[in-house]
């Protein structure tokens, strides 16, 4: 049992990621952590005023180690985080796991944090750890998992471990030991009541006062041109104003809360106009269904009316996705709309386009619109002065180098006409708790432990592993034409998708 001060003092880590060598110019600054600000926000709320911040995978700019073979380890050095954290000494340590694919660097973070602080609580959430918690629990330096939304589980299990309240921590919903964790077990996601406050202070700023965050392009890439606005001496924060998506892509880990819940519009109103009188003029946007609820649309307008009055001194951005569906209006571009974004400060519009296949096609795009129409939209979208980027995927489980060939001449025809600046190509991941991995389970092609060992390996958008591709696309290929399109070379894709000998196709250039 643990027995914590009355006040403790708690540290909330973002861990350091993997970074194939294969994929290392996908690295981009857009990396604040939302998830640091919603716990240690809620933290506050709920009491707990000594809170501390460490971003290992920022904190030092874009600090690159050797990790493995395959694998570059991006974030501080092991031996600066030992000292900073010797340094904050605190009695509660939150370390967060998002992503699958940095399953081995957080848990290297673990055992580090542990081995530095052997009496402070060690307690994991986020994405990853709350599908696979038994993957965390297994080390023996994590005390406690909490699965789902955490900002009001973690108040509680701070509160029961100081004795606040009366509470069993092991009982307390979505809270995992070693002991009470079941792999078996279907698990819920705890859904958390959202509106407390965002720590933006504690996160976007050191407390030495300087920004956290510096924004830098490391790479040379088409995909440049998204961030280099950024990559001024311009300070960015993100904006997620709801949490759920009610959409079922089969590749996506976002749609465990189905219900879309916005985080209000006076809430994030008020964050963006914090963030904004300390010096930050980039709000990029992480939510993928960004207007596709209704209050989304009275925050853009708050925006637009708010960017007047300041003479238009910020930008809205999204870099990472938004929804096609939302700039339409019927099957025509929505003008009210699309002034609206402009006058909210849009800059940049990433569109999830995926593919043009309709087996694989779940937002279901190409049965709702035409060619022409889409092509219609992406007028209006240069009219308005906008840049356009698109967001494609690569090997889906069955895909054919055919259906590939047309993804990438179809995005090629609306580069090379100038009705697109660029579109971002990304192979399909296969991350547990989605439908794609169940069928893989399903299939046969791998299970858990095999997965687990394979990801050791490297596992990221950019970088095909030989053993993840479950496409027709023979591995060799399909990396080509990855590599040929992280790079705007269309012909060299299409080149290197004729020179499979699988499934020869014509060359069409
Ligand atoms: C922003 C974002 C990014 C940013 C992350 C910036 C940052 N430092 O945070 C960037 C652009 C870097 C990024 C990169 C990638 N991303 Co991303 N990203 C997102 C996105 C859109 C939002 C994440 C977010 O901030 N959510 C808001 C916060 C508040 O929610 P949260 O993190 O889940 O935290 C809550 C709970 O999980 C929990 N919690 C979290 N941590 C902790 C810790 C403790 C102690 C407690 C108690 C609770 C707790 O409480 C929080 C509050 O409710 C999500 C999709 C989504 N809607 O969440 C995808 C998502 C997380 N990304 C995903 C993926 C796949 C990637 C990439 C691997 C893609 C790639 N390039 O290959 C890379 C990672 C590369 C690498 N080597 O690390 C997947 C992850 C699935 C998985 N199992 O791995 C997601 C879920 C999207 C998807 N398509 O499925 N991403
Ligand atoms: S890919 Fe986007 S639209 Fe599809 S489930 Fe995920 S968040 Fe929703």
């Amino acid at each position: 049992m643990h027995h914590l001060p009355s006040e403790p003092r708690i540290v909330f880590l973002q861990p350091g990621q993997l970074v194939p060598r294969a994929a290392r110019d996908y690295l981009h600054s857009f990396n604040v952590s939302t998830t640091a600000m919603s716990i240690l926000g809620a933290l506050r709320d709920g009491g707990f005023g000594d809170l501390w911040f460490y971003d290992v995978a920022c904190e030092e700019g874009d600090a690159l180690g050797d990790w493995s073979e395959a694998l570059l380890y991006k974030g501080a050095p092991d031996a600066t985080v030992e000292a900073w954290l010797r340094e904050v000494a605190p009695a509660v340590v939150c370390l967060t796991s998002m992503f699958t694919c940095d399953f081995p660097a957080t848990d290297h973070m673990a055992s580090l944090v542990k081995r530095t602080l052997p009496d402070a609580v060690l307690v994991v959430g986020g994405r990853h750890a709350s599908l696979m918690p038994h993957w965390h629990l297994e080390n023996p330096a994590v005390d406690f998992v909490v699965q789902g939304e955490g900002e009001q589980t973690i108040v509680q299990l701070v509160n029961a471990l100081c004795g606040r309240n009366h509470l069993d921590p092991v009982r307390i919903p979505g809270v995992y030991t070693r002991d009470t964790c079941d792999p078996a077990a279907p698990r819920a996601w705890p859904e958390a009541t959202l509106g407390g406050s965002f720590a933006q202070d504690l996160v976007l700023w050191k407390p030495d006062g300087q920004f956290r965050y510096r924004e830098v392009v490391l790479h040379e890439s088409p995909k440049d041109f998204l961030y280099k606005r950024a990559a001024t001496a311009l300070h960015s924060t993100p904006l997620m104003p709801t949490r759920g998506c009610p959409l079922a892509c089969r590749f996506c880990g976002s749609h465990f809360t189905p219900e879309m819940r916005p985080v209000g519009v006076e809430r994030i109103l008020g964050d963006l106009r914090y963030a904004y009188d300390r010096g930050v003029r980039i709000f990029y946007n992480i939510s993928e269904n960004f207007c596709l609820h209704e209050l989304d649309r009275v925050l853009l307008k708050r925006m637009a009316d708010w960017r007047d009055d300041t003479g238009g001194d910020f930008i809205l951005t999204h870099p990472n996705s938004t929804f096609l569906p939302v700039y339409m209006n019927g099957t025509e571009p929505d003008d009210a709309f699309i002034d609206l974004c402009v006058r909210a400060g849009t800059d940049l519009i990433t569109i999830s386009i995926e593919t043009f296949s309709p087996r694989f096609d779940d937002k279901k795009l190409f049965k709702k619109y035409t060619i022409p129409q889409v092509e219609a939209l992406w007028k209006r979208f240069r009219q308005a002065g906008l840049k356009v980027h698109l967001y494609m995927m690569t090997g889906f489980p069955g895909q054919t180098t055919r259906e590939l060939h047309t993804d990438v001449t179809q995005t090629r025809d609306w580069v090379s006409r100038g009705l697109v600046d660029a579109a971002s190509f990304s192979n399909l991941l296969y991350l547990p708790g989605t439908a794609y991995y169940r069928q893989a389970l399903k299939q046969g092609w791998f299970d858990e432990a095999t997965f687990r060992g394979w990801i050791r390996e490297g596992f990221n958008f950019f970088a095909v592993p030989e053993r993840l591709n479950f496409s027709l696309v023979p591995t060799p290929v399909l990396r080509d034409v990855l590599t040929c399109l992280r790079s705007a070379d269309y012909d060299g894709a299409v080149r290197a998708m004729a020179a499979s000998e699988s499934e020869p196709i014509s060359l069409s250039l």
